[in-house]
């Protein structure tokens, strides 16, 4: 059975925390549970002070087989980052513009650029999944979206880990892969008619929204958006074959900074990532006891300081 784990991001207390609540204990530094397994949604970095401490719980129990992981957002991007561009020397496959350090500078004061340690966990980060298909149940950093799966199939090996090779293409803005890899890691958007913006909580204009994928009675766009902060958005009518998720087994994902008490979104729909700075925080886990339909009593959670 398993214990699924929302976005971390350099959070290393909270996440020892939640463990001990989950009834883990640490043996010789590993957590570990005689019956469960945990699950990282991924997005382990980036914003808290403690990346060292939680990546090394994270690996460790991965090692030793008492969790499995998906990559999130913040570890492609990092990846990329951290890859010179092939094709333009010089330059990086992500810019390393003010924009794009800023987000990340949290967790290279604690793994130095150029350093054996960031290096060593860049490869890290290159052996996570994209996915997980446990069978009984999926797990996604952003979204489980069938034509994006179907997309990335020539360019990840047999553990569901994208090639070497493929980051470049991925970071080609415009190519299929790179728009497969932001529907997973990053979540379905809507571009907004024309005239039509908001800033976002980094402070940055966007011309596109993040749409509720698991909110069939969602069809205008302010209800259907989030993440927009008290943007006004224009009353218009979503079109008929926005992407839902209809599959009967339970999928679980992060990345969506949900709000309020932790619960599920529909029977086989949960997002286990409560961790907006707006109100502090929470780092949210969901205790999988086998069941198909989802049960908002499986929620557990702590409270994020700082
Ligand atoms: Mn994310």
């Amino acid at each position: 059975m398993y214990d699924i784990i929302g976005d971390i991001h350099g959070h290393g207390t909270a996440l020892a925390e939640l463990l001990r609540k989950l009834d883990y204990t640490n043996q010789d530094g590993i957590f570990q549970h005689p019956e469960r397994k945990a699950i990282f949604v991924g997005d382990f970095i980036d914003r808290g002070s403690e990346h060292k401490k939680a990546l090394t719980i994270c690996r460790n129990m991965m090692e030793q087989g008492c969790a499995l992981a998906v990559m999130g957002n913040h570890e492609f991007n990092a990846i990329c980052y951290a890859t010179p561009d092939p094709e333009n020397p010089g330059s990086f496959l992500r810019e390393h513009s003010v924009k794009n350090q800023q987000p990340h500078q949290a967790f290279l004061d604690e793994y130095p650029l150029g350093s054996v340690e960031h290096k060593d966990m860049i490869d890290w980060f290159r052996t996570l999944p994209l996915f997980l298909d446990l069978e009984a149940i999926r797990v996604v950093h952003a979204v489980w979206h069938h034509p994006s799966l179907k997309i990335v199939q020539p360019w990840i090996n047999i553990d569901h880990c994208l090639l070497t090779e493929a980051y470049s293409q991925a970071s080609r803005l415009g190519s299929e892969l790179y728009d497969a890899i932001e529907n997973l890691l990053k979540g379905i958007e809507y571009k907004l008619p024309e005239g039509h913006e908001f800033t976002d909580k980094n402070g940055q204009t966007r011309h596109e929204v993040r749409l509720k994928w698991w909110d069939e009675q969602a069809k205008r766009l302010p209800e259907a958006a989030t993440n927009t902060g008290n943007a006004a958005l224009p009353e218009v009518e979503l079109p008929e074959d926005i992407y839902r998720y209809k599959d009967s087994v339970p999928l679980f994902f992060g990345h969506y900074w949900m709000q309020g008490t932790p619960g599920t979104l529909s029977p086989t729909i949960a997002c286990v990532d409560y961790s907006s700075k707006s109100e502090n925080g929470k780092l949210v886990a969901y205790r999988w006891q086998g069941e198909k339909a989802l049960n908002n009593d499986h929620f557990v959670w702590v409270d994020r300081v700082g």
